[in-house]
This record gives C-alpha cells, structure tokens and sequence, in this order.
C-alpha cells in the first residue's frame, strides 16, 4: 500500500494510533523495525540534527534530501513538520509538490508566521497568521498534490500562543472547512486536559492529531477515549540519541579509552546489519561482473503418477501453497543471483508459468529423457551452469550450498532414504564414504549413480539439482 494510503489509515481508524519522529534515514530504519506504524520528521529535532536552530533555518531543499533518503529507507509513512510551508502559499505548493514526488505520505503546517519560532519557546511572542491567508495556503496546498491520498494537516498554535480554546476550536473547524484533511492541536500544558476540552467541543469533522511532549504521562488509553486519531512522539529518538552520545563521548574524552564503553554501545556489527551490509553480497551475485551463473529446468515430461493433476499441465505447474512449484523454483533460483534461466519444455508447454527465462523444446518428451532435454537446451549449455528438474521442491539454503560449491560438477543428494521403505524407483547413489546422520558440512565424491544400486551400497538419492563449473560443462 502507498504511503499516503497507510497515513490515511492510520488517522481514520478505530482506534487511536502512534508515530514516533524520526531525524535522518538511521532513525527512520529504527523506528520502522520496531513496529511503529509511521514517522514525523520534525522540524525541532532535523534542525538540532543539523546544527541549526528550529526558527526556518533549515532550508526546504535540506529537508527534502534528508526526508528522500528515508523514503529510500522505509516503507512505513512519513508525515512531514512543514512549519509554515517555507514562506507563503506559493513556496508552499513547490513544497507538496516535491513531497508527493518523493513519495512522502503527508505534511502538516502550522499557522504561525515565517520565519517560525519552537512552539516551546517565547511561545507568548509568537504570531499567528490571520485565519483567511492560512486557509489559502491550505487550498494552495491541496490544489497542488500530485498524489490523490497525500494528506495535509493544519496544526494550530492557538493554545500555544495563549489565544485560548474558542480560537483554536474556530481556527480548527476553518482549517478543514478549506480543506485539511486532519487536525492537529498542540498544547504545552503538561495535563492532557485542554486537549481533552478540545476534543469535546470540537466534534468529528475531520482527525485530530496530539504531540504529548509536555503531557506525556498521560495513560494511552486517554488518548483513545478522548476521540484522538494519532498521537505524535515528536522528539524521542533524537533525545535518546542525545543522550548517549552524551555519555559516551564524556567518558571517552576522560579516560582516553574506550574500553569503559564498549559493553553499552551497539557493536559494528549492528552497524553493518542497520545499512544492509549483507544485500550487497546478494546485489554483487546478481548484477556484479563475475556473476555468470546460469540455469537449465527440464520441464519436458509430464511427471508421473498424479493423474487428473496433470491433465492440463505438467506436474511442475501444479501449485503448492498457492505457487505452482517451478515458479517457486525459479525464485529461489533468481534469489541467489543466477539471472540466465532456460526452461526446456515437452508435455502441455505452453501451461509453463515463469516469466523472462529462455524457452526450449524437447519434442519428443515421450520417446526420450532427462539428457535429451538437456540436449535440447545445448545452446545454454556454457560456463557455470546449474541445473534443476523443474518439478522440485526444496529449502533454498540447499541452493545457496551448492552455489558455494567449488567442484566441477555437484550433485545434491538427499541421505535420507525414504525409498527404501516405499520400493520408489529413484537415482540410488554410492558416496566416497557413508555420511553421518547428523549435519555435516563435508562435500564427497560420486563412486556410483544407478536406478538399480543394491540398498546396502545405497547412500542416498540425487533429488535432481545440482551445477557444472565452466570446467564441469
Ligand atoms: C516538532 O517536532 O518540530 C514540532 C512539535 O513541531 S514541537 O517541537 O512541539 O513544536
Ligand atoms: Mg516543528
């Protein structure tokens, strides 16, 4: 679901919600793996982020890098402190204009004056803008949004700036008459009671939204009961960060060592885990240079013993777990960066699914087998190759194994031998050495593959999968 799609959900459902804020893509990535359903990017904690002072000094092109590369980062939506709108209503549409085109899920203005001061300091000095020039810059706003769900919050200072709740409730009620789609009312009273006051004579026409900052204890279910839509924790994570770096920088700069501090402090390895170090292994095997691995699926026959199943198509197509199994082959195959997939085909061919891989036909599945498919595919037949009966199912690890693989040529096989038991005729097979019943990490060599081993020199069976170095094909 886009974005704006999960804000709008969020303010419009049963109950109560909360977002906590988030400062730069680190943060955001944080918040989100939490389980938190969504971020306010604060105009308090990017300005202290960035080593300014939250009266406008900030610029919108600053703020937009940095809410682009947490759109980057997170799936969960973004609502954006807007301030003012960055001057009037016309710097204000360029604004939600280049919100919408990165994909960030709303804004929220408030209706005081460029340049803007804090809500928490000199608050008593601070301007609002006359009520009519902030309902233009609401429409301009609204008139504006490339993204038909992108939401706009009014904020309204008027308890902040001491103009009392008649005001804010009139303020409120123009804001959505001219197009908000939600409220936020912001107090710095530390009981939640001018808000509860609020919400009581303010009546449903749109969302309402809260920053308990300075009333923070109040118990979460309140907030339900008041009728509050969405709860903003507008400054935690910047705190906490604060905070620790506080703490860890002071007793570094004392000792000269930072042996005092390595117990409390995130490992690098989080730090390698947080920026998705491991995605670039997967990337490299995918797109990098080296990365020549190809695939062959011999998906010719029909597969046996599953009647009506395979009426309409080969067994491979039929599905499991609502994924027919060649499908699910050819992800696992894709996840572990073998781009080049050839699908050799015989029986109801066309039934056959995947998508962007290189079809061959083997004619003559019925008179022939498993190498006279593969035959059939010889043109894919160069370099790296692994190859994969098109009807198995397996864990991907078992993949990621064999692509580890430095032999010429590696077989999969399956040691624990359930065929013994049903008399299934399956590709038996002898192994330099019996392995253990437990794991075991250790490759062997082939000392016999036959349909007709006898059961004592049988060590276990080829499942059908496995890969040919360049020196193997
Ligand atoms: C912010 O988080 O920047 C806000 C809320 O606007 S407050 O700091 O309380 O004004
Ligand atoms: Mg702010």
């Amino acid at each position: 679901m886009k974005a704006s799609q999960q804000l709008r959900q969020l303010l419009c459902g049963e109950s109560c919600e909360q977002i906590l804020e988030a400062h730069n893509a680190l943060s955001a990535t944080i918040v989100e793996a939490a389980g938190v359903p969504g971020i306010w990017v604060s105009s308090l904690t990017l300005s202290c982020a960035n080593g300014l002072r939250d009266n406008s000094e900030l610029t919108m092109t600053q703020a937009l890098e940095i809410l682009e590369s947490m759109t980057a980062r997170v799936e969960i939506p973004i609502l954006f402190d807007g301030d003012t709108g960055y001057g009037h209503f016309n710097h204000f549409q360029q604004l939600v204009r280049r919100l919408c085109l990165r994909g960030v899920a709303g804004v929220c203005i408030e209706d005081k004056v460029f340049p803007k001061t804090n809500s928490f300091l000199r608050s008593e000095q601070q301007k609002l803008a006359p009520v009519e020039e902030f309902c233009g810059k609401i429409r301009a706003g609204k008139d504006c949004q490339t993204d038909p769900d992108f939401v706009l919050v009014a904020r309204t200072e008027a308890l902040i700036t001491g103009l009392g709740m008649e005001c804010a409730i009139e303020r409120a009620e123009r804001y959505v008459e001219a197009g908000a789609d939600a409220v936020l009312i912001h107090s710095k009273d530390s009981s939640f009671a001018p808000i509860q006051e609020f919400m009581r004579r303010f009546g449903d026409a749109a969302p309402v939204i809260c920053v308990p900052t300075t009333y923070y204890s109040t118990p979460p279910e309140a907030f339900d009961h008041a009728g509050i839509a969405l709860v903003i924790w507008a400054n935690q994570m910047l705190r906490a960060g604060v905070d620790a770096m506080q703490r860890v920088a002071a007793r570094i700069g004392e000792s000269g060592s930072a042996r005092d501090v390595e117990d409390f402090i995130a490992p690098v390895k989080e730090l390698f885990r947080l920026q998705d170090a491991d995605g670039l292994s997967q990337i490299d095997r995918t797109y990098g240079q080296n990365s020549t691995w190809k695939a062959v699926v011999l998906a010719a026959s029909r597969g046996e013993g599953l009647d009506a199943l395979t009426s309409d198509r080969p067994k491979c197509m039929i599905p499991v777990r609502g994924i027919p199994v060649i499908e699910k082959l050819v992800q696992n195959l894709r996840a572990e960066g073998v781009r080049d997939i050839s699908i050799v085909r015989g029986y109801c061919g066309e039934a056959l699914s995947p998508e962007g891989a290189t079809y061959y036909d083997n004619p003559r599945w019925q008179q022939t087998g498993e190498i006279a498919s593969l035959a059939s595919a010889r043109a894919a037949l160069k370099g790296d190759i692994v190859f994969a009966y098109g009807d198995l199912i397996f864990k991907r690890y078992i993949l990621h194994e064999l692509m580890t693989s430095g032999a010429a040529i590696t077989l999969v096989v399956d040691a624990s031998k359930p065929f013994l038991d049903t008399g299934r005729r399956v590709d038996r097979v002898t192994l330099s050495a019996p392995p253990p019943a437990t794991y075991d990490e250790d490759e062997y060599s082939l000392a016999a593959i036959s349909a007709d081993l006898p059961d004592a020199e049988t060590h276990g069976e080829w499942i059908g999968l496995g890969r040919s170095s360049a020196e193997g094909t």
